[in-house]
């Protein structure tokens, strides 16, 4: 049987999910993308595309704040010339509750909405080519009520071209430097912007700078008429929804050069009954003075019109190639369906969205303000490193160019201008040692460490320096207790006056450090550096102590000490008592005796869960607390302040797992995956609000009466963590300097599993008969001691394992 909700379901395969019920209770989106132009796409067809940047080089209009919301979108719209009715094929903007059918399948890089109405049936799958700077609306119409249809068809977008927070906050100037025109060789509109704002500081002067760029925009079908002024083309006291240029079927076939810009194209075509037409919509951008690649050509040779379509088929086919194969690096058959479905596709999928937009481009991340987050970024690769290597050492040795030669980084940071904030997090350069060390766990490849990269002020280092440099940054910042001082905040950016005065010590920190310190151990090591792994080595055991000397509050583990020395996060409080990431990290970092290991879990399990899965504090803090800072401000029950804050919940899964309490963490685990989640309350989806099929950054906790709704989809850091919890450490695939170790903890309802896993070019497949510990490991049909799957012993590409 499917996995479904209210408003839709998974297919058999997971590989789509598939909505019935457009009116979802926010947009449900998706992304299509390749390595440079990216977009967003929800369930009726709304959006944004941007190239690289978007902030600086965003091509469509997102309206921010809006009602009715999701406007504008990539809209085709069809009118029936004999009766006047004109609809859209993505249902919004037009939203009429008569639709005969409707469906939107959002797959792996697209998303293909199907409607039928006024005997018309409409397909629109909409995608971005691999290799390609350019979106495809593929349509397909079919005629259904038996009878010959004179139709018009108008494809339409609102341009933006350009700076979107120059868009957003400049509006009416930035009015005066679009150009529009309409080639008549090419048969498409041709826009662009004449002035360009790149934001490297916020200056009333910008730079006289040209956009360099041209957007192309066609239809595969003869046109009969274009508009590029959105005005003339929407009318007066109008919107997308009825525009004037359908509602009346003229075009005025206006060429701009200033005003707000749309693309919008009519065809007129004749639909014999019961026939189809497929055509395509394309935009595409180039830099001026390139010919664009994909635009369809206006007067193709005799026979050969449907060119176009096989062209746009082709790049389809080879979208849904690549995602095959980046879906086939893990596979797995467990009795669990939803766990299938996310770890098959769905967590997969969204894991490399975040490798790619970071949290810099969605509708809760509008793109305008934050660029790249370093810490994300070293996060992030943990999902995309299995699938592509290069693409991720490519990424690191890119990043490391924001850390300084001290050690420390920027906080965020534009790729585009090369600039970003130094807000002083105390966690944020040690995310570098933990990212470089995942890269070198699964790939093995230690040539990363003697790569040159420049600091971002000064002189060069190479890639090993910069992780030494981060890890002797938070060594020498460590306050008078001799922990971390959290400076501006830590991972939760919302302590952010703990340690307003610069004294302030968190004992996250502290339990974070010394994980990462760990972890370094066998690079220092591997590069034969004596010096290095004794300082790092001893710095572990220092923090052990003082933690453990200080931070121990009875029942768990305090959070952070104020900079006038009061702790946070203890049993005397009267709110914010317990904090998650302190217990977990204390497990995690293998710096907690086993009996508070224990102890620390237990009262996370007794204060901190909730039917969706960890609060991250408990109980919200419900005055506002300056010595704290903004979690005291947020609301009770929402976001840092005590919500079900997925990444903190996922850390906590992963430290139940470590610490031998393989049913709580799988409890823990089944009620955070978004579709058991979005189903826990009475209200169910409707509560819960946001896509079934992705992790949520929150779920509001039962310390607000919103509880169960959820927030900031797609760009978290819990779709990395949510992945690798599942597939190292639940199904076991543990990768290590020497190899894979095999150590699955799997809840006691499963009798077993099969999976497979790629690593460093082999394919191990892996059949699991025991629930429990393993007793026996064969692979390839020979007992091994231990759980350690050395490589090299093995000559074929495919390595069959055994655990019973
Ligand atoms: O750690 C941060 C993350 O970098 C961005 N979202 C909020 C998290 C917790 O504050």
């Amino acid at each position: 049987m499917a996995i479904a909700n209210q408003y839709g379901y998974y297919t058999e395969d997971y590989r789509e999910f598939v909505i019935t019920d457009p009116r979802t209770p926010r947009p449900w989106f998706n992304y299509m993308w390749n390595s440079q132009y990216a977009g967003l796409i929800s369930h009726t067809g709304g959006g944004f595309s941007f190239l690289e940047s978007p902030r600086d080089n965003r091509i469509s209009r997102m309206r921010y704040n809006c009602l009715p919301w999701d406007r504008p979108g990539r809209y085709v719209m069809v009118k029936d010339a004999a009766t006047g009715k004109y609809w859209s094929l993505s249902w919004a903007p037009t939203i009429d509750l008569n639709y005969d059918f409707y469906e939107c399948r959002h797959g792996q890089g697209y998303t293909t909405i199907t409607t039928e109405i006024n005997g018309i049936r409409g397909e629109i799958t909409y995608f971005v080519p691999t290799d390609t700077n350019a979106e495809v609306w593929r349509v397909k119409l079919t005629e259904l009520s038996g009878q010959s249809r004179d139709l018009e068809v108008y494809s339409f977008l609102e341009l933006l071209m350009g700076n979107a927070l120059n868009d957003q906050i400049n509006q009416p100037n930035d009015k005066h430097f679009t150009d529009i025109h309409f080639d008549q060789e090419l048969q498409a509109l041709v826009a662009t912007r004449r002035y360009w704002v790149l934001n490297k500081g916020v200056s009333v002067k910008q730079p006289n700078i040209d956009w360099k760029y041209q957007i192309y925009f066609s239809q595969s079908l003869p046109i009969s008429g274009f508009d590029s002024s959105l005005d003339t083309f929407i009318g007066r006291w109008r919107s997308e929804a009825n525009p004037v240029a359908v509602e009346t079927g003229v075009m005025q076939n206006t060429e701009i050069t200033a005003g707000d810009p749309v693309v919008a194209l009519q065809s007129k075509i004749n639909l014999a009954a019961n026939s189809s037409v497929d055509f395509a919509v394309v935009l595409e951008i180039a830099p001026k003075g390139e010919s664009p690649v994909l635009t369809p050509s206006p007067s193709p040779p005799l026979g050969e019109e449907d060119k176009i379509i096989e062209i746009v088929d082709n790049y389809f086919n080879n979208l849904k190639q690549k995602w095959g194969q980046h879906l086939s690096c893990v596979q797995v058959q467990t009795p669990d369906k939803a766990f299938n479905a996310m770890i098959n596709v769905w967590n997969q999928y969204q894991a490399a969205v975040t490798f790619d937009m970071a949290r810099n481009s969605g509708y809760y991340h509008g793109g305008l303000l934050f660029g790249t987050g370093m810490r994300d970024r070293f996060q992030d690769i943990l999902g995309v490193v299995m699938v592509d290597p290069a693409r991720v050492r490519e990424r690191l040795l890119k990043a490391l160019n924001f850390q300084f030669k001290d050690g420390s980084t920027l906080h965020n940071y534009f790729v585009l201008t090369n600039t970003g904030e130094r807000t002083n997090h105390s966690d944020t350069p040690l995310w570098i040692p933990f990212g470089v060390v995942e890269y070198l766990k699964e790939t093995g490849d230690f040539s990363i460490l003697e790569e040159v990269v420049h600091y971002h002020d000064d002189t060069s280092g190479t890639v090993y320096e910069h992780l030494v440099r981060a890890l002797d940054f938070a060594i020498a910042n460590t306050g008078e207790r001799g922990m971390p001082r959290i400076f501006t905040g830590d991972w939760n950016d919302t302590l952010d006056h703990v340690g307003s005065q610069g004294k302030g010590e968190t004992t996250w920190g502290a339990f974070f450090l010394g994980y990462v310190l760990k972890k370094s151990l066998p690079v220092c090591e591997q590069q034969g550096d004596r010096e290095a792994f004794e300082r790092f080595q001893k710095f572990y055991e220092h923090l052990r102590k003082v933690t453990n000397d200080i931070c121990w509050d009875g029942e768990w583990y305090l959070r952070a000490f104020r900079d006038n020395g009061e702790p946070i996060g203890v049993a005397a409080a009267t709110q914010g008592k317990i904090f998650l990431n302190a217990q977990s990290w204390a497990v995690i970092s293998e710096l907690a005796p086993q009996d508070r290991a224990d102890k620390a879990m237990a009262s996370s399990r007794e204060y901190l869960a909730t039917p969706f899965g960890m609060q991250i504090v408990a109980p919200s803090f419900t005055e506002i607390d300056d010595t704290v800072g903004l979690i005291s401000r947020c609301v009770p029950g929402k976001k840092e302040n005590g919500a079900v804050f997925n990444h903190a919940s996922s850390w906590f899964v992963l430290a139940s797992l470590l610490n031998g309490d393989t049913e709580f963490a799988w409890e823990i685990y089944r009620r955070m995956m978004p579709i058991n989640s979005s189903q826990a309350t009475e209200a169910k989806c409707d509560r819960f609000e946001t896509e079934p099929y992705v992790y949520p950054e929150y779920v509001t906790s039962p310390d607000h009466e919103t509880q169960g709704q959820a927030s900031h989809s797609w760009l978290t850091g819990t779709a990395v963590w949510m992945l690798r919890i599942g597939i190292d450490h639940i199904l076991g695939f543990q990768p290590t300097f020497e190899g894979m170790i095999i150590d699955p903890k799997i809840p006691a309802a499963w009798s077993g599993f099969t999976a497979q896993r790629k690593f460093r070019g082999k394919t191990l497949s892996l059949t699991v008969t025991n629930h429990c510990e393993v007793k026996q490991m064969t692979v390839n049909g020979e007992v091994i001691e231990g759980k350690l799957i050395d490589l090299a012993k093995y000559a074929d590409d495919e390595i069959a394992i055994a655990v019973s």
